[in-house]
């Protein structure tokens, strides 16, 4: 089985005041999906934005954005329920209505930059929960050990299926920092049988990201982890970061996995 490469387009917090080849609109992030998934990703993780560039959780922007990237390629939708700091998780729980294949599912409230990222116990329970009423497969998200055990809590209660999809998250302020040893360290601690990436916010992306894939993980690469493809050279655009990491797993004689391999690999419920 290859590997699942998912692109993140364009992230919650940069405008294109900090890159001018961040996608937007629905139109700029489906067309940036598009590119990639000709380079190999199978996978997009999706946020929205509103025409201001402000984060948002509106429903008819989301479907609209869906839809585009339906029409482009079959590529499997995974719909951010983080979102941004700045919507309530009220609103973002709500994206799961929409049915994407998969969205993520945030375990845990934390510090998150300057700002405070809520997603409160009970709140995340009814949302695992309703994706699982929907058939939408969660993508993990954890930021430290803590996070992980809250997912394992899920798990017993029944809120979610195996094989569990976690993407280790490293870098962000007020999670664990993105250091090699923080990444063996959370890879020793996930459950036996569950898919995994490493989500390697800012400058050690590349060389993260690598380690993940040597460690068996799976590969995410865009502009909502890096806005730099090296050292003061802005990415222009998603797809050389796509591009990059697709031949970083081919230059380990990696292969890379077909959107149909991808369903398995993942365990997606069926439709
Ligand atoms: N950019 C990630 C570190 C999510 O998509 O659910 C945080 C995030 C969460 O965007
Ligand atoms: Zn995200």
């Amino acid at each position: 089985m290859g590997v699942v490469l998912t692109v993140a387009t364009t992230g919650p917090i940069a405008t294109t005041a900090d890159n001018p080849d961040l996608p937007t609109s629905p139109e700029e992030i489906a067309n940036a999906v598009y590119e990639a998934y000709l380079e190999g990703a199978s996978v997009a993780h999706i946020h929205l934005r509103d025409e201001q560039q402000r984060p948002t959780a509106d429903l008819g922007i989301a479907r609209r954005t869906m839809d585009l990237i339906h029409e482009r390629c079959p590529i499997h939708i995974q719909l951010s329920t983080g979102v941004g700091l700045s919507v309530p998780f009220e609103e973002r729980e709500k994206l799961v209505e929409l049915r994407p294949r998969m969205a993520t599912l945030n375990p845990c409230t934390m510090s998150f930059g300057a700002g405070e990222f809520r997603n409160p116990p009970d709140g995340v329970r009814r949302l695992a929960a309703r994706m699982r009423e929907l058939d939408v497969k969660p993508e993990l998200e954890v930021y430290d050990t803590g996070h992980l055990d809250a997912c394992i809590r899920l798990y017993e209660e029944g809120l979610l299926a195996t094989p569990l999809q976690f993407s280790i998250v490293l870098g962000v302020r007020g999670g664990a920092s993105a250091t090699p040893a923080n990444l063996v360290m959370m890879v020793d601690r996930l459950p036996d049988d569950c898919v995994w990436q490493i989500i390697a916010i800012g400058r050690s992306n590349l060389e993260l990201t690598a380690i993940g894939l040597a460690l068996g993980g799976n590969a995410r690469a865009g502009l909502e982890d890096t806005l730099y493809l090296r050292k003061g050279e802005l990415s222009p655009g998603n797809t050389p970061l796509v591009k990059r990491t697709a031949d970083l797993a081919r230059a380990m004689d990696l292969s890379i996995a077909s959107v149909d391999e991808t369903e398995q690999i993942l365990s997606l419920p069926a439709r």
